[in-house]
């Protein structure tokens, strides 16, 4: 049967995903990269690639002042770029903490005196985005954590020296420590992305965290949290980075995994000041489409400055998306993959119940030719006005239609059609 052009949200049984779960509804979220690395504006890997011993780098925490970190400003930025959770880096693999941690002095609170976790849990709470919280199990300044291919400390002469004494089991008491107070001081916690496991003869691999204790913590302790894949052990999400999964991933028994791509917007997770090369936000709500298309999320990410404002071209970019999510919401959020149909070039599918969306990526284009369309689209429109798309039956044979189109100027056009199942 065919189904009315209104904008109606599908019903509950008509979502693509097999459960209806607040992350695939989501689909694009914010990741935010803050700490003092951002002082040094040089990348937040800055440490491990200068080489900084963790003395040296601890300057960066007494010259942090975060004055322009503004949780709320960016919850509501987030909200309005048409995310619907974000995830902020409660301590990245320099090891300092942005919460009130009673297990080290090394946090901002103790610098000044904020609990930066808090706020952002509030923040997020109040705009009604769902939590997420990154936490690094890498850590560079921890006294314990042995010296491996990424330590700062890797290169010096006297390393083995340096490594003599350190105890990754007592490290892991304070990591699972640490991970305790994030899931019991600020309530409901949605999301937990831990980075990374490198195993390798000179890497960190699930024992050196005893990822299953770990895991089984934070199912206690949140029992509604997801977990990403990074504690070197499966868990609820796998989290491709840096690249757009070309295809639906599945298991081996061809059901679906759920996954998110997180992305920066210019090659760098942290504050880098002299990295100008920005993604345009075609290109990333193309990225966005695209992840959707193949049944995944979009974490995409800013980094605060130095002291915690947004460069002009991170708030650019979230509103440019916003205003494109606005109109073109409904091919997004709850969507996936187009079911039965084959994308023509140019073009990137996605499908929400019955509805199909057409996104066409590269333009001008007059015409476009859907493959297996033809006697099933009732009617087709442009998302962003409502107005008709006139298409005709073009090849019976393939059952293809053709959807005339007029020049646009607009960077991603998507039409969107009432569809037949095959
Ligand atoms: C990586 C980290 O090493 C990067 O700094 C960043 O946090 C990214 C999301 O994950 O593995």
């Amino acid at each position: 049967m065919f189904v009315s052009g209104d904008r109606r949200p599908p019903a509950e049984g008509d979502r693509t995903m097999d459960e209806a779960h607040w992350f695939d509804e989501a689909r694009f979220g914010l990741f935010v990269h803050f700490g003092i690395y951002a002082v040094s504006a040089r990348h937040e890997w800055v440490m491990s690639r200068e080489r900084r011993d963790p003395e040296d780098y601890a300057r960066y925490a007494q010259e942090f002042d975060p004055d322009r970190f503004d949780a709320r400003d960016i919850a509501r930025g987030a909200r309005e770029a048409g995310m619907r959770y974000a995830v902020l880096t409660t301590k990245h693999h320099d090891g300092f903490c942005l919460w009130d941690s009673d297990l080290t002095e090394y946090t901002a609170p103790k610098v000044c005196g904020r609990d930066l976790v808090e706020e952002w849990v509030r923040a997020l709470r109040d705009e009604g985005l769902r939590v997420g919280l990154y936490h690094s199990l890498i850590d560079w300044s921890h006294p314990d954590f042995t010296i491996d291919q990424n330590h700062p400390l890797r290169d010096r002469p006297d390393r083995a020296e340096l490594d003599a004494g350190r105890d990754m089991a007592r490290y892991r008491s304070y990591l699972h420590g640490q991970v305790r107070e994030l899931l019991t001081r600020y309530g409901q916690i949605d999301y937990l992305f831990f980075d990374f496991t490198y195993p390798g003869p000179q890497g960190k691999s699930a024992e050196d965290w005893d990822a299953r204790t770990l895991l089984a913590l934070v199912r206690e302790l949140q029992p509604g949290a997801l977990v990403n894949d990074r504690l070197g052990i499966p868990g609820d999400l796998v989290t491709p980075e840096q690249y757009q999964p070309a295809r639906p991933m599945t298991g081996p028994d061809g059901t679906p995994i759920r996954w998110e791509a997180c992305q920066t917007l210019n090659g760098s997770w942290g504050y880098d000041r002299d990295n100008l090369e920005f993604k345009s936000p075609d290109l990333l709500v193309r990225m966005l489409v695209g992840s959707v298309s193949t049944g995944g999320n979009m974490l995409l990410n800013i980094g605060p400055d130095g002291r915690g404002g947004l460069r002009r071209e991170d708030t650019a970019a979230l509103a440019e998306i916003g205003e494109w999510m606005e109109l073109h919401e409904d091919s997004v959020r709850g969507a996936g993959p187009a079911q039965g149909f084959t994308a023509p070039d140019g073009t990137v599918l996605t499908q929400r119940g019955d509805r199909l969306y057409v996104h066409l990526t590269t333009w001008p284009m007059q015409h476009v030719h859907l493959a297996g369309a033809a006697g099933r689209v009732r009617f087709a429109r442009l998302l962003h006005d409502g107005s008709e798309v006139v298409h005709r039956v073009i090849d019976p044979e393939q059952k293809a239609s053709q959807m005339t189109l007029g020049s646009l100027g607009r960077d991603v056009v998507t039409f969107t059609l009432p569809v037949r199942r095959p």
